[in-house]
């Protein structure tokens, strides 16, 4: 039997891209900052002059999947992170970015054999998602952890 599964032990070597929403950028900026605390102390060279990191940033959620796609397709990144946070307030079109951002990253990850991390918030309320963007828990971080795992486990199946 094999047990397939990612580690962090070379996470320092991986080129890593992260696309980050605009739109509520109160919260992204908050996840962006702790997505780079978590690369930075694997090991990740997360400075400007960087050669392993690059950072794009976009209007809305619902534009992460098309940049996701461009990157993945022109660079050589090991993985994507997506960042992003749709609060629903009352309006219906919270289902349509929500969706859209979700197939569409899901879609271009199968489609180009390359991780991609949905690191969008969902949350009915602001409040909730600053709980989750830094006042009780980071899941920027969270994000990035996992994008270390996926981009080793694609590794370690190679
Ligand atoms: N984009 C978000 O990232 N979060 C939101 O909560 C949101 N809301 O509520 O509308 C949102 N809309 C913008 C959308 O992602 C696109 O940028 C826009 O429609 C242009 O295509």
């Amino acid at each position: 039997m094999a047990t397939i599964e990612g580690t962090f032990e070379k996470a320092s070597s991986f080129k890593i891209a992260i696309v980050v929403a605009r739109f509520n950028d109160l919260i992204t900026t908050k996840l962006l900052s702790g997505c780079l605390d978590c690369l930075s102390r694997h090991g990740i060279n997360i400075s400007e002059s960087s050669n392993q990191l690059d950072v794009a940033w976009v209007p809305g959620a619902f534009e992460l999947p098309i940049i996701s796609q461009e990157l993945a397709r022109k660079a050589n990144y090991d993985v994507v992170i997506t960042l992003g946070a749709v609060i629903r307030g009352d309006t219906p079109h919270f289902d349509v970015v929500v969706s859209e951002a979700s197939k569409g990253i899901a879609t271009v990850s199968r489609e180009t054999g390359l991780p991609i991390i949905f690191g969008v918030l969902t949350t009915d309320t602001m409040q909730q998602a600053l709980e989750r963007a830094g006042i009780k828990n980071n899941l920027g971080w969270s994000y990035a952890l996992q994008a270390l795992e996926m981009a080793s486990l694609m590794k370690a199946l190679d």
